[in-house]
């Protein structure tokens, strides 16, 4: 594994707030920013985002807001800041290039290319696009549109400086055949190399101040300023001390990973590679270019008022929630779609049932069974249980590794997610509730929940990239004393590391489920607002309700949810009850059901089933009953109640 880890974001435009294109982009960068740190450690790693402040969309936007554009700059930069901070972003610099440090670097640069006859000097007459700030050739243009963005173009025949691209595109094109990782996935490396079969043009590097007055301004010819592109992909070298500093700056160049959308592929894939070469510096390892968000299947767009703001999102269902979410749901490469339902539905079923529950149920049991301190293994009963869950804990991290190395972040969730499923699945199985209840089985109670806290380390550790807040409350609730800043060592990956003695302090529920009902309710009420609504005297027209009529109300009051039994014993001395426990996502019922001459214990064992949660706790031949089993028949029992669609476990009934 190589030393160090030196990843950048797109430093994107102060021509807006940013959204979730910006965030998803970061948060990406984020979790590799922060694995790396838990491999190599913290000093081991740069992780640069920052804001490209020049160039023409700036400049329109700040006269847009009536002010300088140095003023719009200053005045937008805290939205990106305080939202980076906002979503936990790990950054260990954050560039604006309008500071010296980036714009002495970008003049030295150019002078460097002019005095060796890399940007000469020439008459151009193209077509030109003011939204991508980009000339076109006439073969290019369709229909008096830019190729890229579809908006009109217009002839502009113009004095410019130009880079001599084309000389490097033989070279580019062997580079990027003989290394397979430079641009990733792999469609983008095929894209490319389509792409560079059309011969390529030198780049003009400048804008004459007489068009554009706000950028860099020339080394060596004061009329013009430097192309915002030009400008804006040095950063990548100006931050890490290019020409300053040669032992900082060869600490981390090149660059493990640009991160970027698929919007920008050509600028980095062709214009930083060449600018590069021109400087005699090596390209980066790898260039990935991830998928494009939309949503609810459109594109987002002012215009269509459907710009998703994170600051939004955080403030309706947390941050790591968000951060989970758009690395789960789509893999990285792919275009993905966002919609608050699919939202809810992970942060419902991964968050709060799988993850939640196992963390809430095992310091629950740790509370209750032994004093609130995780105890002291026995010895292994049940081995085949036992073996495979330290075995699938033990070979998380190596896998991980693999994932992360080829930026799969929804398969290393899955992976993840293997484990809290198979931590759940173990609880279930090894039952410490009945355990509980007899002395001797002590010391096999105290290995099933050691075990359970020992694999809720291994999540502890193996989230933290992914939901660093997360993380940070597993750790504090479990007692676990651990530096996620510091590289990770052997005993800290090796079953066994938790410490016997450790005291529990269990807090809130580390995801509360989000009732999906409260948002279709708000729906429902827009939906009865027109003009169509009976005006209120006709409702006293409304037929009396007959006696074993209710009222939807009254029918309301029963909350019943959708839960699985994870274990079902007799009552003795008692043919028909059967005591169930019940999972039912944030919590566990026990309920006593009629039901034994129908449905024998290990027949109930995993059956989803709809009960009534909010049933006033009853016994039933002295045992207590924490709600009841919905079931048809008419005098015994014929069949269960249950759901078609495999719902999240508490999912309510309406
Ligand atoms: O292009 N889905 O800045 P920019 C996914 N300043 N990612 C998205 C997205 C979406 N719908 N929208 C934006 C620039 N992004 C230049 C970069 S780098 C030297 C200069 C993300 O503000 C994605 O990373 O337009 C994309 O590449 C970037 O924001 C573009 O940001």
């Amino acid at each position: 594994m190589k030393k160090t880890f030196y990843i950048t974001t797109p430093i994107y435009y102060v021509n807006d707030v940013p959204h979730i294109g910006h965030a998803y982009t970061t948060i990406a960068a984020d979790v590799l920013a922060r694995y790396h740190r838990l491999r190599l450690g913290k000093d081991n790693v740069f992780f640069l985002t920052g804001l490209d402040e020049h160039g023409q969309k700036v400049q329109q936007a700040a006269a847009r807001a009536g002010i300088a554009p140095q003023a719009h700059c200053d005045r937008l930069a805290p939205q990106f800041v305080n939202l980076w901070k906002r979503l936990n972003i790990s950054n260990d610099d954050f560039v604006r290039t309008t500071e010296p440090r980036h714009t002495w670097v970008v003049q030295k640069a150019l002078q460097q290319l002019y005095d060796k006859g890399e940007i000469y000097q020439r008459a151009y007459t193209g077509w030109y696009c003011t939204f991508d700030e980009r000339f076109w050739t006439e073969k290019d243009v369709i229909g008096g549109l830019c190729p890229e963005c579809k908006r009109p173009v217009e002839q502009l025949s113009e004095t410019n400086y130009f880079f001599r691209m084309s000389k490097y595109q033989e070279w580019l094109i062997a580079y990027i055949k003989q290394h397979p990782d430079f641009l990733q996935p792999r469609s983008r490396h095929n894209e490319v190399l389509g792409f560079l079969q059309k011969p390529l043009e030198d780049l003009s590097i400048s804008r004459p101040k007489s068009r554009l007055a706000w950028g860099i301004e020339l080394p060596f010819d004061p009329n013009y300023v430097t192309y915002v592109w030009f400008d804006a992909l040095v950063n990548y070298i100006s931050v890490p001390g290019y020409l300053v500093d040669d032992d900082r700056f060869f600490k981390w160049w090149p660059a493990d990973v640009h991160l970027i959308g698929k919007d920008i592929l050509t600028t980095h894939s062709v214009y930083w590679s060449t600018m590069l070469k021109a400087l005699e510096l090596e390209p980066p390892t790898t260039i990935f270019a991830h998928g494009w968000w939309t949503v609810n299947g459109e594109k987002m767009s002012k215009s269509r008022g459907n710009v998703i703001d994170p600051n939004a999102i955080v403030d309706e269902f947390g941050v790591d929630p968000f951060r989970y979410f758009l690395l789960r749901e789509v893999p990285f490469g792919q275009d993905g779609d966002f919609s608050r339902e699919t939202l809810i539905t992970r942060i419902n079923s991964d968050l709060a049932n799988d993850l939640g529950n196992l963390l809430h149920r095992t310091l629950t049991m740790i509370e209750r069974y032994a004093d609130g301190k995780v105890p002291e293994p026995g010895p292994a009963g049940n081995l085949d249980l036992d073996t495979s869950l330290r075995q699938m804990a033990s070979e998380l991290l190596p896998l991980l590794d693999r994932h992360v190395a080829q930026f799969e972040f929804n398969r290393a969730l899955e992976a993840i997610w293997g484990l809290v499923q198979a931590g759940n699945q173990y609880i279930d199985k090894c039952a410490p509730w009945v355990l509980a209840k007899t002395p001797e089985d002590r010391p096999r109670l105290n290995t099933v929940l050691y075990n359970a806290a020992e694999t809720l380390r291994f999540l502890c550790l193996t989230l933290y990239p992914f939901m660093p807040a997360a993380a940070g409350e597993v750790k504090r609730q479990l007692g676990l004393l651990l530096n996620f800043s510091k590289p990770l060592l052997a005993h800290d990956i090796s079953w066994g590391g938790l410490l016997p003695g450790t005291e529990i302090a269990k807090g809130a529920p580390l995801f509360p489920r989000i009732e999906a009902s409260k948002t279709q309710g708000e729906t429902c009420v827009n939906q009865e607002e027109p003009s169509t609504l009976k005006p209120p005297e006709i409702s006293n027209q409304a037929p009396e309700m007959t006696p074993e009529q209710i009222s939807v109300e009254d029918f309301r009051k029963a909350v019943l949810r959708v839960g699985k039994v994870i274990a079902a014993e007799r009552i003795p001395k008692s043919t028909k009850l059967l005591k169930l426990q019940v999972d039912i996502g944030a919590e566990q019922r026990q309920i006593v059901a009629g039901i034994g001459t129908k449905y024998t214990p290990e027949e109930m064992l995993g059956k989803r089933i709809v009960i009534v949660a909010n049933l006033k706790p009853a016994k039933l031949m002295g045992v207590e009953s924490q709600g009841m089993v919905l079931a048809a028949g008419d005098q015994e029992v014929t069949a269960l109640l249950t759901t078609i669609e495999d719902v999240p476990l508490g999912s309510k009934i309406k």
